[in-house]
């Protein structure tokens, strides 16, 4: 049976992937600094900080693979972005070299976030982040990569799109990752053979997909769709004013937008 770890198991992606496996189909190792409550048969906690080397060695000896739900989930301030974003994911990395271990990251879509809402784009084109949280997961898709070439760790970064229980605004009729397509993908990331590194958009089957994945190596196939909902979002304005509606990454691309054109 495959050895995982996840960290940022008491967040939201953390607590839907965790359910998923209440079957036991893994055994868990849950990463959190927050209590995780009461623990099933198959679960361990490793309650602790990621930026601690030592603690990341002892988390990650032994395991398969880190999914790394782990960081700050926002564009907060620049301290916060450098020692959770950049400096733990760092020590993670080299955790996962040292025992050869293989990585789910949590990337984001706010790594493309710049990109005019008419364009439809692969994970390939050249990175435009929206914020500075944007900023930290291209950081954090490059140490991927550099641990990849360098060091032989097999990455795949998620660009994750709007994961939530169902899309309530118009941007998420082309953003939206639905529970279940997050727990495929995720599960599609672990089992997948010698992956490599990869960039994949963690997106649903929206019919207003930004997103093209143009490799696939995994056999990511999302189910769901945000069109379903159209009637009843479609007319609800994208948090963020105007401008919001003009870039892929809605709210983080307008706020502090200073550009004159
Ligand atoms: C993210 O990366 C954020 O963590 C989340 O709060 C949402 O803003 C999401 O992207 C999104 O773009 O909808």
């Amino acid at each position: 049976m495959k050895t995982i770890v996840l960290t940022g198991a008491a967040g939201n992606i953390g607590k839907v992937l965790r359910e998923q496996w209440s079957d036991g189909r893994y055994q868990l190792r849950l990463n959190d600094i927050k209590p995780l409550g009461e623990l099933a048969t198959h679960e361990t906690a490793y309650i602790g900080d990621l930026r601690d080397a030592g603690f990341c060695t002892e988390l990650l000896k032994g395991a398969d693979t880190v999914v790394h739900m782990a960081g700050i989930g926002t564009d907060l301030e620049l301290d916060l972005l450098i020692e959770h974003n950049l400096k733990a994911l760092l020590s993670l990395y080299q955790a996962a070299s040292t025992h050869a271990v293989r990585v789910i990251y949590a990337s984001s879509n706010h790594a493309i976030g710049m990109y005019a809402s008419e364009t439809d784009i692969d994970e390939h084109a050249a990175v435009r982040p929206d914020s500075l949280y944007g900023v930290s997961k291209v950081w954090g898709e490059a140490i991927a990569r550099l641990y990849f070439d360098k060091h032989g760790v097999e990455s795949i970064c998620l660009r994750i799109g709007s994961f939530e229980t169902e899309p309530f605004e118009r941007r998420h009729l082309h953003t939206w990752l639905s529970h279940a397509d997050m727990q495929h993908l995720v599960e599609r990331c672990i089992e997948a053979l010698h992956p490599g590194f990869h960039i994949m958009y963690g997106v649903s089957a929206n019919t207003r997909n930004w997103w093209r994945q143009r490799d696939n190596p995994i056999g990511y196939h999302p189910q769901s769709n945000a069109e379903d909902f159209a009637e009843r979002i479609a007319s609800i304005p994208t948090r963020g004013g105007p401008l919001a509606e003009l870039f892929q990454g809605g709210g983080f691309a307008a706020s502090d937008y200073t550009k004159k054109t």
